[in-house]
């Protein structure tokens, strides 16, 4: 089919809610119409969001940097005992929650590492701990990742330790650490840690015990195109199965210090790659209802513009990001509240303060934010 007749077919079935296929997906990376991609995205955002954009108010923590995993695409982790590796105790991990607690914080964002040394015992006390001095505030913590790592040095099977978390005051999970399913580039850029399937797998396992997740993607390293299209559908096919994903987050790759630098000079994604993968991830996730664009990773003028693309999230007020400004992100670390909600008006939506199951906590629909 030639390409005008292919955008006309795809914008079709976009306008009758017609599911997109592997090829029309590839159709659409391979498509540098960035204008089409965007009026069909913001269809679909609009049908779904109407004219609410969401945020929240949250803090991310970072127990760990030591990791045995040291995927390619990584410039956070270091080796235990090297200069700048660091670990929080409980106290530690109270102590930033607690200072973070007066901004008004719904939710605390965890994610730790596969730290050689930790018990599994560490990362139950850091839940219990925390929900016992904020028991208002959403735990959402452990990336799949992890949680296959904890499944491992405990000897528990993926269902006892969520349910062990779980009743330790574990809310939700992010959705790090999905990076690229295909198993070319996995084996390529992170061997040693969970594979596509089980991450899946405990995806599958939280949502069916009532734990809600987000999903991620990391693009803009090694995968083609058809990779990229082959990870959303993965990820769709088990969304109409448990309906667990609360959003989805394309994370675009950051090369500053990391492995793959070093392997070929990886420049950043331009904005209108990081456009284009908001806009597809928007048009072929019909059974996702949130695509969050991680202004950390976009910069703020990106995820602006990200909202007329089919993102209808922000992300938050982070406080502390590591992960991003490892690798070189420009970026600040933090965000005001008022400045999430000024480039929301500014961009013709209604700011929406959410928690993290994307209950409202406030509408700023008056003049005074
Ligand atoms: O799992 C690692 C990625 C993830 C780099 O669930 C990198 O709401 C870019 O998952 N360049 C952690 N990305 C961040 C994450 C996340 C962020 C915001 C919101 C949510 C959510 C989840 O960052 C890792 C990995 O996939 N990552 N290194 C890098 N150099």
């Amino acid at each position: 089919m030639r390409a005008q007749e292919l955008k006309e077919t795809i914008e079709e079935k976009v306008l009758t809610g017609e599911r997109l296929t592997r090829e029309d997906g590839i159709a659409l990376f391979d498509c540098d119409d960035l204008g089409f991609l965007g009026r069909l995205a913001n269809h679909v955002r609009e049908k779904k969001s109407g004219d609410y954009a969401y945020f929240n108010v949250n803090r991310h923590i970072n127990l760990t940097n030591v990791c045995t995993s040291k995927c390619k695409f990584c410039a956070f982790y270091r080796e235990a005992g090297a200069e700048g590796a660091y670990t929080m105790t409980v106290e530690d991990a109270l102590e930033a929650a607690l200072g973070s607690a007066p901004l008004g914080i719904t939710e605390l964002h965890i994610v730790s590492a596969l730290h050689p040394d930790l018990p599994f015992s560490y990362y139950v006390d850091v839940i219990r701990e925390l929900k016992k001095a904020l028991p208002d505030i959403h735990m959402q913590a452990f990336t799949a990742v992890e949680i296959a790592y904890f499944a491992k040095i405990s000897g528990k099977s993926i269902r006892e330790v969520l349910e062990e978390l779980k009743r330790a005051g574990l809310g939700s999970m992010p959705g790090g650490g999905a990076e690229v399913f295909s198993s070319r580039v996995r084996e390529a850029v992170c061997s040693n840690k969970a594979t596509a399937g089980q991450w899946l797998e405990i995806m599958r396992t939280a949502h069916k015990l009532g734990i809600k997740s987000n999903a991620t993607m990391l693009y803009g390293h090694i995968e083609t195109y058809e990779e990229r299209v082959d990870h959303l559908i993965r990820l769709r096919e088990l969304q109409d199965e448990t309906g667990g994903f609360q959003s989805f987050i394309p994370l675009a790759f950051h090369p500053d210090n990391t492995p793959l630098e070093q392997i070929r000079k990886f420049e950043r994604p331009t904005a209108h790659e990081n456009l284009k993968m908001i806009a597809i991830s928007r048009l072929m996730l019909d059974s996702f209802d949130h695509i969050k664009a991680f202004w950390i990773m976009l910069g703020l003028k990106t995820a602006q513009l990200s909202l007329d693309f089919g993102a209808d999230d922000l992300d938050g007020t982070v406080v502390q990001e590591k992960i991003t400004h490892a690798a070189g992100a420009d970026t600040d670390e933090a965000i005001e509240r008022d400045e999430l909600v000024e480039i929301i008006k500014d961009a013709g939506r209604i700011p929406v303060e959410r928690d993290t199951l994307y209950r409202v906590v406030r509408i700023y629909d008056g003049a005074v934010a």
